[in-house]
């Protein structure tokens, strides 16, 4: 599918989806929404594809955040159906069962920050600078901020950045946790694509069984967290990667998956 508003590449089991309206620095309109949407759930349902990378077009910016052009026009019924749209993309991201890393190579503000937060991995190059400053324009984040960024960080330093509009930039953002490594802007795709490829050799079940066991196992109690775990664990191994997993390590070879 042709996009207007990104770029949708592969190169072997990684994708790229690159969001590309440079002239405001990336931001998410509507059109980049449903753009994005239709782009995840490709990838999605690409079996050839293991791990995705988002990042935003040019040096300056990620995505600078929902387009304020757009928000200025919104009704407060008008509003929740835009946030709960986007949430729900958003939520594709974040349950593409496959791992999604954001190469976040600038600005990562409001909604951007919230689609970097929706990814299983944060790259960060060491100029990006991460925010929530919808409190400035007189909002507050919709797009899974208030929820995601204290899962992330904690309550107090969320409540903290999403009240104060701090821009924080990346080398605070991997002290509290809102990124998990930060590496000079010319290496970040580089950076980005190996750790995929790394990725992408992984069983596909296994990977996508942890990345469920975990991001859902924590929203409720243990034993809920413990109960689904097992079930997991239950259905890796019925699968044939398990198979070829622990045949090749007693063989003394590289395995090879194929995600069935
Ligand atoms: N929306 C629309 N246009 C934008 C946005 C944006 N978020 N960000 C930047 N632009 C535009 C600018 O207006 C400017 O356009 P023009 O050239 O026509 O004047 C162009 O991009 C370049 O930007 P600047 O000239 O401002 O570049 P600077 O280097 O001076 O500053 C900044 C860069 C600091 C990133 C600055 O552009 C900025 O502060 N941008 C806005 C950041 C922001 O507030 N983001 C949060 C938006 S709110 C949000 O994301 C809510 C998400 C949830 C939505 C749910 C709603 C219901």
């Amino acid at each position: 599918m042709a996009f207007e508003n990104l770029r949708l590449e592969r190169d072997g089991a990684v994708a790229t989806i690159t969001i590309d309206r440079q002239k405001v620095l990336n931001a998410l309109s509507t059109g980049v929404m449903e753009d994005l949407r239709h782009a995840v759930l490709e990838v999605r349902h690409d079996e050839a594809v293991r791990t995705a990378i988002i990042t935003g077009a040019g040096e300056k910016a990620f995505v600078a955040g929902a387009d304020i052009n757009e928000l200025a026009r919104l009704t407060p019924a008008g509003a929740r159906d835009y946030a709960l749209r986007g949430q729900h993309v958003l939520d594709l991201v974040a349950n593409m069962g496959k791992p999604v890393i954001a190469a976040v190579n600038g600005y990562a503000l409001g909604g951007g920050c919230e689609l970097a937060m929706a990814c299983t991995f944060r790259f960060a190059a060491d100029s990006a600078v991460f925010g929530q400053p919808e409190v400035d324009l007189g909002l507050i984040p919709g797009y899974g901020g208030t929820q995601r960024l204290p899962r992330l960080v904690g309550r107090a330093r969320a409540l903290e950045l999403i009240l104060s509009g701090r821009k924080i930039k990346a080398p605070e953002a991997l002290a509290i946790g809102l990124v998990d490594r930060v590496v000079p802007a010319a290496t970040l795709l580089d950076e980005t694509r190996k750790f995929a490829q790394m990725l992408a050799a992984k069983a596909p079940i296994a990977v996508r069984c942890a990345i469920d066991a975990l991001s859902r196992g924590v929203e409720g109690t243990l034993a809920e967290g413990l109960f689904l775990e097992a079930s997991q664990f239950g259905m890796v191994a019925a699968s044939e990667d398990m198979r070829e997993g622990t045949r090749a390590f007693l063989e003394k070879r590289t395995p090879e998956f194929k995600g069935k």
